[in-house]
């Protein structure tokens, strides 16, 4: 009998030690089908009780339920604490950590050309222009002829054309063309407009001109515009959007439409007029093409120009956004190069 007893106790520390390493659910069961699975050492060690006597058997069975019982007990309670620390490390390794900042998305912006399009837009219209679209198919006559350029004028070869297959019809070389517009459908009213778009002009793209770019052009009519209320309204602008303290000038030009005819120049907000690299050491920068609509233009808009007078000018968008941003090559604007278009 003390044999049996002895491999009973043997057997208990043995399983109870085998327990504790038991660090996974998988090893538990496989503890429980060793120690006390129908085949397994408990079983099999109670199988030699047949040999013990009428008095001992109870005494070993005894024994035997009372280690089964606390075998039980300890797989039970390891389990439990296995199946815990399961769970804990499973959540850890896919918990959110919520105090981690949050990844930055990537917004996207306006393209330069529409913000520098929309700052101008904008200084305008609290001047109270108001924009006037026009198309960039136009006719010869509203692109030149109506604008004094008669046919075989040698001004028109100052804007090289693209012309379509049908007669009369081309891609606008500047948004002039739409003051023929815009003064056919208000006249005799006085108008104060801004006119924005694209021109096409077939020159080799250089660094500071491409094929594609955008005018907006400004027109006012009235009964008494003189060429002060024009300067006004520039040096106004000048001041908006490239900071106060701006000046500017008026050098004397040729345009078919106008005239007088002015190239504006403002003093350069870098160096403040000094002369540096953004204004090729000059101490100004051209911001625009201007002057007084000419009686011929203002007659074929149908306004008697006796009695009305009126200024336009003209603006590059891509060379305001190139002079404000400090871009130095017109190319980069559809070159559709990402890290362009984020930077500026
Ligand atoms: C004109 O186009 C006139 N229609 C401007 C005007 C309007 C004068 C009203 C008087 C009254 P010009 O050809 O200079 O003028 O062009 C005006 C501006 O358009 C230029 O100063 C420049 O900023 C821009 N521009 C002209 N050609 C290109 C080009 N190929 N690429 C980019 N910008 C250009």
């Amino acid at each position: 009998m003390s044999t049996i007893l002895e491999q009973l106790a043997a057997l208990e520390t043995e399983a109870l030690d085998v327990l504790q390493r038991a660090e996974t659910t998988e090893k538990t069961e496989a503890w429980h089908g060793e120690f006390l699975g129908r085949k397994g050492r408990l079983t099999t060690i109670l199988r030699g009780m047949g040999q013990l006597s009428a008095e001992e058997r109870p005494v070993v069975g005894r024994q035997a339920n009372i280690i089964k019982t606390t075998l039980e007990e300890a797989l039970q309670k390891h389990q439990n604490a296995v199946a815990q620390s399961e769970m804990e490390s499973a959540l850890s390794a896919e918990g959110i950590d919520v105090t981690l900042p949050g990844r930055p998305q990537s917004l996207g912006k306006l393209h330069p050309t529409t913000q520098a399009m929309r700052d101008i837009l904008d200084i305008f219209g609290n001047m109270g222009f108001q924009i006037y679209d026009a198309p960039e198919v136009e006719s010869d006559d509203n692109n030149f002829t109506l604008l004094n350029f008669p046919p075989g004028h040698p001004a028109r070869e100052m804007q090289d054309t693209f012309f379509t297959k049908d007669e009369g019809i081309i891609l606008r070389t500047h948004t002039s063309p739409g003051q023929i517009r815009a003064m056919r459908e208000f006249a005799p009213e006085p108008i104060r407009v801004m006119l924005p778009g694209k021109c096409y002009r077939n020159e080799d793209v250089t660094t500071r001109s491409e094929m594609m770019f955008y005018q907006v052009e400004g027109l006012v009519v009235g009964r008494k515009v003189t060429m002060s209320d024009l300067k006004g309204v520039l040096l106004n602008y000048a001041n908006k959007m490239y900071g106060e303290g701006r000046k500017i000038r008026f050098r004397k030009a040729y345009f078919p439409f106008t005239e007088p005819s002015v190239e504006v120049d403002v003093s350069c907000s870098l160096c403040n007029g000094e002369g540096c690299r953004v204004c090729k050491y000059q101490g100004w920068l051209e911001i625009s093409g201007a002057g007084m609509v000419h009686p011929v233009v203002l007659k074929n808009g149908g306004y008697d120009p006796a009695e009305f007078s009126g200024f336009a000018f003209g603006m590059g968008i891509e060379r305001q956004a190139m002079m404000k941003r400090q871009v130095d090559d017109i190319r980069y604007f559809y070159s559709n190069d990402a890290r362009f278009l984020e930077r500026v």
